[in-house]
């Protein structure tokens, strides 16, 4: 089955977790291990990707070592045309809708697109999303973050996506944020899109994961949380917490 056509299907039961894994962060043997206990906890997919010091070495190695590990789908999560994950299921085809550059726009995709298309990788489109904080990816993206509190702004964006005929629309934070982006705004959002929602960045509590979930969130992706050596109970934990919501009727 197509990565899309899996997320479409789950999505029609209960709300998904994604665990996202930067090929910078560890090396490849620790990449395959947390990918392994990842899915012993129930995650639904693996995300291979990062906004800095991702190679095309460092990416091929770290997703044949997370393929030869488990057998769940693995979703290459670009930061650009630099370097492209051939052996993943799919890649997020993506664009950062309130980059001040062009080239996030549309720049590094039209790079990209012959590339992806030659490979017969899935794409699966998304319009991607900086909310204030937006950490590292805000910055190297050069994005006009939107304020917590600005919901109007947020929901535009994704009324956005949708009319583009997006697949997806990712509220994103950043990885490490203090604070995950606020409910209000994943509500707001909700309510204005049929698309699925995805929402990351400073998700560690599977408390804050569910009421996110609550607002109306659909997927809900983690990376930190397995950054940290003995991850497998709270990993569980936040797995449960949203995989236990079905999806709104
Ligand atoms: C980053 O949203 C993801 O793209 C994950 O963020 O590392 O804070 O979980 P965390």
């Amino acid at each position: 089955m197509k990565v899309r056509a899996y997320i479409e299907k789950t999505l029609k039961q209960r709300k998904m977790h994604m665990t996202l894994l930067d090929p910078a962060k560890q090396p490849v043997s620790i990449a395959g291990a947390i990918a392994e206990k990842a899915a012993a906890a129930g995650t639904d997919a693996v995300m291979v990707g990062g906004s800095t010091g991702i190679t095309q070495e460092n990416l091929d190695m770290t997703v044949d070592e997370i393929k030869r590990r488990c057998s769940l789908p693995v979703i290459y999560f670009p930061s650009g045309a630099n370097a492209i994950a051939q052996r993943c299921d799919a890649i997020y085809f993506m664009s950062m809708l309130n980059s001040r550059n062009v080239r996030n726009l549309i720049g590094e995709q039209w790079k990209g697109a012959p590339l992806i298309k030659r490979l017969g990788l899935e794409p699966i489109s998304m319009g991607y999303i900086i909310v204030e904080p937006g950490m590292r990816v805000g910055e190297v993206g050069e994005a006009d973050v939107i304020k917590r509190g600005d919901n109007n702004r947020a929901v535009g964006y994704a009324i956005a996506a949708e009319f583009f005929g997006m697949a997806l629309v990712y509220l994103e934070a950043g990885s490490g944020s203090p604070q995950p982006v606020p409910e209000d705004m994943v509500s707001s959002v909700r309510k204005n899109i049929a698309i699925p929602l995805v929402v990351g960045g400073g998700i560690t509590d599977p408390e804050i994961a569910r009421r996110l979930c609550r607002s109306g969130a659909d997927i809900v992706v983690t990376g930190t949380l397995v950054e940290n050596g003995d991850f497998m109970d709270p990993l569980r934990e936040m797995v449960a917490a949203i995989q236990s919501l079905e999806i709104r009727s």
